[in-house]
């Protein structure tokens, strides 16, 4: 804890305002600033990172590197300001200068990484392991460009490049000593020497890596721990002027941008894998610069190789940084020499690997050729590892050549990551109950019977500090009023909030601050789309990718039934609802651009209806990111998880909303199984297709979707409504939709529950008018939300999988 109080902060502020800008605190220019802000922060985590750092050379403390194509921060000053234990006084401080820290802390460009749940995921796991004093790094790629930004124009999504670091980026530190040199193309040569195989890589195209840190400040301020993400560039920068009249200065140019290309775009892609030389490119380049890296401080500090997974322990965040698994086993044979028995126990011991999916399309394959070509000697250790694994398969299953070539890492002229994931690794895990019994019965069935040890358990969290505490202090307030503040580093104590909720004054309470979070996004709303929606209505909210099996579809005919239905019974009862989505396509995903589309188009005519404007208004947020969820969040009153029974391994919204005292209406689906496990069928809005029926229909068939179109009259008329005029002039606009879920036999299974939702969507009505009765409902999901902490699913990590001592206990 930073102790300061808040005459000195003015002080330390404003000398810091002089120091970087050299000129005094005056009137406008607020990104100065929060760069003055910024500044001085940088400086109180400093000390204690350095700190840090030191003590985990002396120690000897296992180090766990957390490996990731995406880490999705959001915005930093918030965080590291609640985290440092100097949030109030700061906002206090900034006050007496006239200056409003919301409005500082709203000016920093977010820091846009990553896709979605993924790379979430990996900034909450990297907050939750500073706060749990967990020796936890961060390993990935410093993209010149995030995640594109949205426009949405003539309704339809336009991406823009996300130029992060245009105005810098204060938290970053270029460490330039620290770089390595990462080998693409080239040949291997082999030779004997001394009776041992040597193999030299010869003729590689080298290329720098840079490391760029950034603190990871952990609760407290116990330990700030580090994200390190690399960027490409040549190895010489230096041209020569004479080549200019050869003319090849511009080559050399050309040259220099095809190496920083390695670095420089994030693929805004999530569920189709896409086999891209440049993405290869990418996945060899931060993975070898982080191994090379680890082994290299490892034994700088005196490590012993034979030791290594006894000291470090390396996480690859599905199979984008497989290579990490081949990488060590070179680093291991080729520079440190030893045997391949020795080198392969140690390198599975080191590794462990998480499945975020389970979608087909998502696994990534790498042709033969490309691989080999690229990473010639990565290629020969991937086709050692699958003979020796290959050999053991056939000991086990004598002459079932199918099921060895199901299992195999090479074939049909791919190298399939998923396998040597599971095979390089002592620890595979799913990331919700559903989904790892899936993976385990269905997706990865051979492989579990073959490694039935492998396989666990870990169901995904997200951090309280960031979703609950930093975002929603009004209802954080409440909470340490009525049960204290134990929840902050304990969040399963908020279990004790159940005993308060059936307190009338309570909800009340919770009622006030749902109601004031609404009126704020009510006002973002009103400033950024120019709609006015009524914050007395249901705010009925679906933010995520945008998906066919996320189903934003199927909210969408929800929509246009009931704005049918309106216009058929003009007074009918009905709470007023206002529909708000987000979220990004894919920028190569047709279907998701139509389905934007659509829900744009549906707002247009339905708030521009004034016949149904009291009851019903339908929103688009452009450019749904972490920055724009905290205040979506904290704001909603139904919470829409309505995935196909399945397909969504966990979601990680859904815990966000609970926490925030939303209810969810959901489908049995990845995490909201156990969502509904805890809170109970009475605070959660089930409905839909159970996993056995959607299995079954998958295996068997016998889904018809036009037999529902066909005897459904309002299915038939929602459906008909997408291809009449009746939202778009032009009538073929969505015939994608239409034929997706007709023509094709609607593969998500969305009229087969259209019905059920339609039914519990006018449970949700009712519930609704009993305003206490809901908030009890809400109170109780926010009682039971403590245990989808992502402290606790590191804790689960920590001794499950890594084996590192958790210095803090009583979780
Ligand atoms: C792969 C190859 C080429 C290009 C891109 C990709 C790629 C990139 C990102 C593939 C997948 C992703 C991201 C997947 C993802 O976010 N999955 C989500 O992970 C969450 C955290 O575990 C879960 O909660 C979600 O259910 C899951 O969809």
């Amino acid at each position: 804890m930073i102790n300061i109080g808040k005459e000195e902060f003015k002080k330390a502020y404003l000398k810091k305002f002089l120091e970087i800008h050299g000129e005094e605190l005056g009137e406008g220019n607020s990104y100065k600033k929060y760069e003055a802000l910024g500044n001085l922060v940088k400086d109180y985590v400093g000390e204690k990172w350095v700190e840090t750092t030191k003590k985990y050379n002396n120690s000897g403390e296992k180090q766990i590197y957390y490996f990731s194509m995406e880490f999705l921060l959001g915005r930093l000053l918030g965080d590291a300001l609640l985290n440092l234990g100097i949030r109030d006084v700061c906002r206090e401080a900034l006050k007496d200068l006239g200056i409003d820290l919301g409005e500082l802390e709203s000016l920093e460009h977010d820091q846009g990484l990553g896709n979605g749940g993924l790379g979430r995921l990996a900034a909450c796991f990297l907050d939750s392991m500073a706060s749990l004093n967990i020796a936890g790094h961060g390993c990935g790629i410093r993209y010149k460009y995030g995640f594109f930004e949205q426009r949405i124009v003539d309704d339809k999504q336009v991406e823009v490049s996300d130029n992060w670091l245009r105005d810098g980026n204060l938290w970053e530190k270029r460490k330039q000593d620290k770089k390595e040199i990462v080998k693409f193309g080239g040949e291997v040569i082999t030779e004997e020497v001394n009776g041992v195989m040597k193999f030299t890589h010869v003729n590689y195209e080298p290329i720098l890596a840079i490391p760029y840190d950034t603190p990871v400040v952990g609760y407290e301020h116990e330990t700030i721990n580090n994200l390190r993400l690399w960027s490409a560039e040549t190895v010489s920068d230096e041209f020569d002027f004479s080549s200019f009249s050869r003319g090849e200065f511009l080559k050399a140019l050309e040259y220099k941008n095809s190496v920083e290309a390695i670095s420089q775009v994030l693929y805004p892609n999530d569920t189709q894998y896409e086999g891209k030389i440049l993405r290869l490119k990418q996945q060899y380049f931060f993975v070898s610069a982080g191994v090379q890296s680890i082994i290299r401080h490892y034994k700088k500090h005196g490590g012993k190789i034979e030791n290594l997974d006894e000291k470090i322990a390396i996480h690859i965040n599905d199979t984008h940084p497989t290579l990490a698994i081949p990488e060590l086993m070179r680093i291991l044979l080729d520079e440190e020499g030893l045997g391949w028995e020795e080198a392969w126990k140690i390198t599975t011991g080191t590794i462990s690997y998480t499945n975020h999916t389970i979608l087909a399309e998502a696994l990534e394959k790498w042709p033969i050729d490309m691989f080999k070509t690229l990473l010639p000697r990565i290629y020969m250790i991937v086709e050692e590892i699958n003979k020796r694994y290959c050999q053991e398969l056939w000991n086990k299953y004598i002459g079932q050549w199918d099921k060895i070539s199901r299992m195999a890492i090479i074939a049909d002229g791919q190298v399939r990551m998923a396998h040597l994931a599971v095979v390089g690794s002592h620890s595979v895990n799913g990331v919700a109950k559903l989904h790892t019994e899936i993976l385990k019965k269905q997706e990865m069935k051979d492989l579990y019977y073959f490694y039935p040890n492998k396989f666990n358990n870990k169901t995904n969290g997200i951090t309280h500090r960031r979703w609950l505490i930093k975002s929603n202090p009004q209802l954080t307030r409440l909470l340490k009023n009525t049960i204290g503040d134990g929840f902050i580093k304990h969040p399963t104590d908020l279990i004790k909030f159940e005993a308060e909720v059936h307190k009338k004054e309570i909800q009340l309470e919770l009622a006030k601050i749902k109601r004031l979070n609404k009126e704020k996004l009510a006002k973002t709303i009103l400033n950024t789309k120019g709609i006015i929606i009524d914050p007395d209505s249901i705010f009925d909210v679906q933010v995520k990718r945008i998906h066919a099996y996320k189903r934003q579809s199927l909210n969408c005919l929800k929509i246009m039934h009931l704005y049918n239905e309106i216009l058929a019974n003009p007074n009918k009862d009905m709470v007023p609802r206002t529909f708000i989505f987000g979220g990004k396509a894919a920028p190569s995903y047709y279907l998701a651009k139509n389905t934007i589309e659509l829900i744009n188009k549906i707002a247009n005519v339905i708030n521009n209806d004034k016949r149904v404007n009291e009851k019903m208004k339908v929103v688009f947020l452009d450019n749904y990111r972490v920055s724009l969820a905290e205040e979506i969040i904290r704001a909603t009153d139904l919470s829409e998880q309505i995935s196909t029974t399945t397909k969504e391994a966990s979601g990680t919204s859904n815990m966000k909303f609970m926490m925030n005292g939303a209810l969810t209406i959901a489908t049995l689906d990845g995490a909201n199984i156990e969502i509904k496990d805890e809170v109970g069928l009475d605070n959660i809005f089930i409905f839909g297709l159970q996993s056995q029926e959607v299995l079954d229909y998958y295996k068997y068939g016998g889904y018809s979707s036009y037999e529902y179109y066909r005897d459904d009259q309002r299915i038939r008329a929602v459906i008909d409504d997408l291809i009449n005029g009746r939202y778009c002039s032009d009538k073929e606009r969505f015939r994608p939709i239409y034929d997706n879920l007709i023509t094709y036999n609607d593969e998500f299974f969305v009229l087969k529950d259209f019905d059920s939702y339609i039914e519990t969507n006018s449970r949700v009505d009712d519930e609704f008018r009993d305003l206490y009765k809901w908030q009890r409902k809400c109170g109780i999901n926010i009682a039971h939300s403590g245990i989808f902490s992502s402290d606790r699913t590191i804790s689960e990590y920590a001794t499950g999988i890594w084996g590192s001592e958790l210095i803090y206990k009583n979780l």
